[in-house]
This record gives C-alpha cells, sequence and structure tokens, in this order.
C-alpha cells in the first residue's frame, strides 16, 4: 500500500525493536539512510538495529563505526533505498522478504514489496528523504547524522553533478553542512580516493572498453578474473560505471560483470536523451532514468555483451 509521507513519519514514531534492511551491493545512499535513521530512532530511545546482506565496502566505515550493536526480536521491519524484494539478498529477503512492514524508497521502478510503501521518485536519494522524515519525528540532526545524510545526498547525486539534483537537495545539503556534516572529506573520501587494487582494476576495464554505433555505446566487461587479478571484490564497480559516460559522444554506458555463479550483471548509465530504466525493463531490470541495471542468466558475458549492446542500438534508433 501506498502511504503518505506523514504515515510514514506516524508508522516510525509508534515503532519499537526495530530493524532497518539495506540493499545489496550496499551503496552510500542505502547506508547513510539506514545509519542515520538508526541513529534518530535510538536518539529517540528505541531499539534499533540494521543488516545488510552483503559485505561493506571499508570505505563507508565512518558512518557506524561508533555505533554498538544490539540484539533483539524485531517487532517493526524498515527498508531503506530497496526497490525490490531480491534486493535485499537472498539470505535476508527469505528471512524478511514478506515482513517488511515500511519501505521507504525513490526509485521510479519501486515495487511495493513491503506493508507499506513511502517512496519519492523524484528525490535525489531517499537520504534527502530520511532528513525530512528525522526532522519531522523532532529529532535533532547532530554531525554524525548529519555525515550519514549527506553521504547519500552527494554519493546519488555524483557529487552534486547528475541531472537528479533538485534546488531542495543542495538546501539540505547546506542545512547539513551547518549541523556538522564532514562534508569535504566524505567528497574526497567518496570520489578522489582510489585504492592500488582499484586503479589496477580499472586499468583492465580500460583494456575491455569497447563501442558500438558510431561511439554512441561504449561497454565495460569486467569478469571474474579481473576482480581475482586486481585484488577487488564487486564493490569497486562503483568507480567504473561512471567511465563509460564521462567519454565524449557515447549516449549510453554499459558496464558487464560477471558474477561469481555466472550470472551477468548489467549496469546501464546514460546522457539525458535516453532512459536507461526503459532498456534495463526490456531484460526483466529497473532502476533511475540515467541509471539502471539488470541480469542476464545462463549466457557468457561475450553473448550477454551482444545481446544488451543489439538492443540498444535498435532503443537508440527507434
Ligand atoms: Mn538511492
Amino acid at each position: 500500500m501506498k502511504i503518505e509521507f506523514s504515515q510514514a513519519v506516524h508508522e516510525l514514531k509508534n515503532a519499537d525493536k526495530i530493524l532497518i534492511l539495506t540493499h545489496i551491493n550496499p551503496d552510500g545512499d542505502t547506508l547513510g539512510s539506514g545509519f542515520a535513521l538508526l541513529r534518530a530512532l535510538r536518539k529517540m530511545g528505541k531499539r534499533v538495529r540494521l543488516l545488510n546482506g552483503d559485505k561493506i565496502n571499508s570505505k563507508y566505515n565512518y558512518l557506524f563505526e561508533d555505533l554498538e550493536e544490539d540484539e533483539f526480536d524485531e517487532e517493526f521491519i524498515v527498508s531503506v533505498d530497496v526497490a525490490e524484494r531480491k534486493l535485499l539478498g537472498d539470505a535476508l529477503s527469505e528471512k524478511y522478504g514478506d515482513r517488511v512492514d515500511l519501505s521507504i524508497d525513490h526509485h521510479e521502478s519501486s515495487r511495493r514489496f513491503a506493508k507499506k510503501t513511502y517512496c519519492e521518485p523524484h528525490s535525489a536519494s531517499c537520504c534527502e528523504i530520511i532528513y525530512l522524515i528525522i526532522k519531522a519525528l523532532g529529532v535533532e540532526t547532530d554531525s554524525d547524522i548529519a555525515s550519514c545524510i549527506y553521504t547519500g545526498c552527494s554519493t546519488d547525486t555524483g557529487c552534486f553533478k547528475y541531472s537528479n539534483v533538485t534546488v531542495r537537495t543542495h538546501l539540505i545539503a547546506s542545512e547539513l553542512i551547518a549541523a556538522g556534516a564532514d562534508h569535504s572529506r566524505i567528497n574526497v573520501r567518496m570520489f578522489d580516493t582510489k585504492s592500488m587494487n582499484n586503479i589496477m582494476l580499472e586499468r583492465m576495464c580500460l583494456s575491455s572498453l569497447e563501442f558500438f554505433a558510431g561511439g554512441t555505446i561504449a561497454v565495460i566487461s569486467v569478469t571474474q578474473a579481473m576482480l581475482r587479478e586486481s585484488g577487488t571484490d564487486k564493490s569497486a564497480l562503483d568507480a567504473i560505471k561512471p567511465i563509460t559516460r564521462q567519454i565524449e559522444g557515447v549516449k549510453v554506458g554499459v558496464t558487464l560483470r560477471e558474477e561469481e555463479d555466472g550470472v551477468i550483471s548489467v549496469s546501464v548509465r546514460t546522457d539525458e536523451d535516453v532512459d536507461a530504466a526503459a532498456i534495463c525493463a526490456n531484460f526483466g531490470g529497473g532502476g533511475h532514468i540515467r541509471a539502471a541495471g539488470c541480469e542476464i542468466y545462463g549466457k557468457s558475458i561475450e553473448k550477454a555483451k551482444t545481446e544488451v549492446t543489439e538492443y540498444i542500438v535498435t532503443y537508440l534508433n527507434k
């Protein structure tokens, strides 16, 4: 069921023993949203814990390092930035997938798997919504909460560069800086810092780069061997995906990644003329207009590449 903002606030106000769920391949928005909400609800005296179905990249450690763990049987489950049940990951989806009380999200493709969903598709990040909820709950935004929220505001907008940025994004960011968000350090850490392993992976990814349709489609292919050789894991792909879109003339950037089980996960980034979510919908996926994803089963990375690029060529010619 779709609910209004005030109802979402009301649900959280009345809840206790709250479990917060975040999405797999955790990014700054789901983690920033989750840990900001956890901090705010704990400040209200509630018991709260958070789970993620994946390994969290150490660059996000500052979001939760100071927090104490808690164990209890949850009475209320809220998911943040999770567009559909399977994005909880297999284990969490199986255990909690049909028990989520409230989903707070900003994906156009949000599937409403929870009992109640509050979704603002025009919000640049889920963190923007969480910030407004925290304010409405009457909790003061301290510097730790501000840094969590700022992280999602910045990472989901490519450091405030994407077209999803609104006046509200900047107004909220300014309030967060006033509240003590460590904005400069966060942005350097998120956007200007790469480990040597990540650079090794980047070098391999650039060698795999191919162009199609007269240079309007750029494709990077990442194999399991490349992740192994560079000593990275799939979380390193966050820094790889934007590369294709930085190339002049490219309308559609595609990053294909071979998963451990052979599934090919596809990330599509587009410029303002092309709908990435529509392209991915053809393969059963979804996401945002400029950034979306899908999975291709039972095909080699080469086969998947051919299939995806051929479809994009047809799509662009429509
Ligand atoms: Mn998000």
